[in-house]
């Protein structure tokens, strides 16, 4: 007999769907989307419709194991929960007593998005006093800039786009990394509105879309400044939202003057003509709707030019009208207090802190040294940037590395003792999205296959192994639940434990526009003009500078962008047969006009190098992009690149302007032709 229990989609991805998963026994044999989550609305993406394979595949890891061959052979025994953890507290015991805890270091990122199971690991690193991390390698940066302008409240309702009628979906690849918005914008376009997409490649949205903009990468805030340069000298703007909603527009608009669309067409590539043309639909749209994925921020000037393009709805006033507005990350709508899950208080005062876009500099440079990395929730062998650094430093011998893992990862091949992870159909959490405004909580639907232990279990193991008494150490995942709920705040009215124990979606308490209740910037307002950005010693107006990688010079003559592969989420997926299969070999779009320039056919082995490293991808010749641009779409693990190498051997460990993120989209290389 089956049965359809709810569960919830784990994945860093702003859909966080509500899911139903059909069982029977102790098997997951079919997923789908729930049809009564309001934005799920019964569909699942392809790879989330793989679960059964994946929960129940082959390769799961389901006893932990301890290295017995050199490091990253993969070479393993099986042993006891029981000496795993005996070898893992004496590890850390021996670790602090001889080299200080700040030897020790936490790794662990969105492998699953559960709020409990993604913290608790925060209160044992802290109790122990380990060095701490930087969560900076997703939206440190974009979320840094945003801000800046638009404060750091829940952005518009996703869903009010059905309202819209020009939306501008700009550097978000919404037919990939946001499924679930594209009903949406297609009902608004079903009423007229016309959709329109800035991006440097012609990706699945673009294919969708009404226009598109094809830009150079990096070169955003430029696209932006010239919008707006049209805007203030056609008067198109609302001086009545200017006058009462904003501060600092004078002293923006000498500035912006500079920046005509010929000046603006040099520099990003987009045609004069477009410029002008699309900041005067924008303007004559009833209600615009600004769709700002992560794609601008992955630059190293990628927070000016969030924050730059974040200012475009307020020059026309687009947040009183149903339908306008501006997404950008929503996460703001769930802002629970976690601090008595993750115990901040117990960080011992001047602790380190590692960027963990640096791992590669960490493991290979730091002094003192990292002796102890323990990874969970994340592949940074593959995820991370720089990975011949990241290799060389989980190489070390003198490195003890845990890896917590469903599935025997790029890094985990790299560890001395890898321990099986239990999936989120096997554990209790909640979840909340940083797109939508519902919440959720999931219980299991059914046990962990073998020996697979959650981050729970198995940190409030160690926790009794090394005698932390924290009361987090004993609660369980709904006493923790509860607590995350005592937050104060409005948006959580009506969200109980005991209504969450139904497992059922429940809409946060958020008006369909919060912009149009005020912005939480410093002045309430949106701020053309930023003080706090003065007070950091960045620059206080928007600005139109590109990014460009400065370790390249002619060398090097490419841009290289590496945006999601549709198939894959992050580096996971890469596990699964069929969405290898589909997603073909790693390659690398590029323009009609550079390949012949260096004799490359369409379906060649091509390697694709700079000073960091190289990779071998197979060319896919065209005009999806701008001559002069190229496209790796990732992450493909190592082992399933051509070539043995993934493409963040091409990217870089350099810091953005702001935030503390990398750069993942700006990159400088070369391309010849294999062999
Ligand atoms: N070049 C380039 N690099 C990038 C990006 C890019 O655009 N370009 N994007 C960056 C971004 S935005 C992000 S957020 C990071 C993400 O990087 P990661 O957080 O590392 O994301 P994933 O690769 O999805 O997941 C990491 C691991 O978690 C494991 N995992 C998943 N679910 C579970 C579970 O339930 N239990 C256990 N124990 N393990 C689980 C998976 O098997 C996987 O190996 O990558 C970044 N890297
Ligand atoms: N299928 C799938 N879905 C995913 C993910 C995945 O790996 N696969 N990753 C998830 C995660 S962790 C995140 S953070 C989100 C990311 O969601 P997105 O908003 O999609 O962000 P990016 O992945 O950086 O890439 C988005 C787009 O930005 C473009 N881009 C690159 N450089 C520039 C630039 O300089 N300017 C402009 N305008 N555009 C640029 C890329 O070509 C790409 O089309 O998606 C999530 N959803
Ligand atoms: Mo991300």
């Amino acid at each position: 007999m089956s049965n359809w229990l709810p569960s919830v989609c784990p994945h860093d991805c702003p859909d966080t769907c509500g899911l139903l998963a059909e069982v029977q026994g102790d098997r997951i044999t079919a997923v789908r989307g729930d049809p009564e989550h309001p934005f799920t609305r019964g569909f699942v993406c392809k790879k989330v419709a793989q679960y059964p394979q994946r929960i129940h595949s082959p390769q799961r890891l389901t006893r932990p194991l301890l290295r017995n061959g050199s490091k990253g052979s993969g070479s393993f025994q099986e042993i006891s929960w029981d000496q795993a953890l005996e070898i893992i507290a004496n590890r850390l015991g021996e670790t602090v007593a001889s080299h200080g805890p700040e030897a020790v270091l936490p790794y662990r990122y969105a492998g699953h998005m559960g709020l409990v199971h993604r913290h608790i690991g925060h209160a044992f690193f802290h109790c122990l006093g380990a060095s701490l991390l930087g969560w900076t390698i997703c939206g440190a940066t974009a979320i840094t800039g945003y801000r800046y302008s638009l404060g750091q409240g829940p952005g518009t309702d996703m869903e009010s786009v059905v309202d819209s009628d020009l939306i501008l979906i700009w550097g978000n690849n919404t037919q990939t990394s946001n499924v679930h918005a594209w009903p949406f914008f297609k009902k608004a376009r079903a009423n007229g509105a016309r959709i329109v997409v800035v991006d440097p490649y012609r990706n699945r949205t673009a294919l969708r879309a009404d226009q598109h903009i094809m830009l150079r990468p990096g070169s955003d805030a430029a696209l932006a400044m010239g919008l707006m340069q049209v805007l203030i000298s056609e008067d198109l703007i609302d001086h009545q939202f200017i006058a009462q909603h904003t501060v600092g527009f004078a002293r923006m608009k000498d500035r912006v003057l500079g920046y005509t669309p010929q000046e603006v067409e040099k520099i990003s590539g987009v045609p004069a003509a477009e410029i002008v043309q699309l900041a005067r639909d924008y303007a004559a749209a009833k209600a615009p709707f600004l769709r700002l994925g992560w794609g601008p921020a992955r630059q190293l000037k990628g927070g000016m030019a969030q924050r730059t393009i974040a200012l475009l709805p307020a020059l026309v006033g687009a947040f009183n009208e149903k339908g306008a507005g501006i997404v950008h990350n929503n996460g703001a709508a769930a802002s629970l207090d976690l601090s008595r899950l993750t115990r901040e208080d117990l960080v011992p005062p001047g602790t380190r802190s590692v960027n963990m876009v640096q791992l590669g500099n960490a493991l290979t440079k730091l002094t003192p040294p990292i002796k102890l990395l323990y990874v969970y929730l994340c592949n940074p062998a593959v995820v991370a940037p720089d990975t011949s650094q990241v290799l060389a430093g989980l190489a070390r011998e003198d490195l003890f590395t845990v890896v917590h893992e469903m599935f025997m990862t790029e890094t985990a091949k790299y560890a001395d003792l890898v321990l099986p992870g239990a999936s989120s159909m096997e554990i209790t959490d909640i979840y909340r999205s940083y797109c939508h405004y519902y919440m959720q909580m999931a219980k299991p639907v059914i046990p962990p296959p073998g020996e697979c232990r959650s981050q729970v279990e198995v940190f409030q193991e160690l926790a009794r192994r090394m005698g932390f008494k924290e009361e987090v150490f004993s609660a369980n995942e709904e006493e923790i639940i509860s607590w995350l709920l005592e937050t104060d705040s409005p948006y959580l009215e009506g969200i109980t434990l005991e209504r969450l124990s139904q497992c059922r979606p429940l809409r946060l308490n958020v008006p369909a526009n919060p912009y149009a209740e005020g912005f939480v910037t410093p002045s309430g307002k949106v701020e053309f003009y930023s003080e706090a950005m003065a007070a950091a010693g960045l620059d206080p107006l928007p600005a139109g500078e590109s990014s460009r990688d400065p370790e390249g010079g002619e060398e090097y003559p490419l841009q290289l962008i590496t945006p999601p592969q549709h198939q894959f989420l992050n580096s996971s997926f890469n596990e699964i047969p069929v969405q290898r299969e589909q997603a073909g070999p790693a390659s690398l779009l590029m323009h009609t006009s550079d390949a012949e320039a260096r004799g490359i056919s369409e379906g060649q082995a091509i390697r694709v190098f700079n000073g960091r490293g190289e990779a071998v991808l197979m060319a896919q010749v065209g005009d999806r992009v701008l001559p002069g641009v190229t496209v790796a779409r990732g992450l493909y693990w190592g082992e399933y690149s051509p070539g043995g190498k993934g493409a963040n051997h091409l990217t870089s460990q350099r810091l953005a302007d702001m935030g503390g993120s990398n750069a993942f989209h700006c990159n400088l290389v070369e391309v010849e032709a294999v062999g």
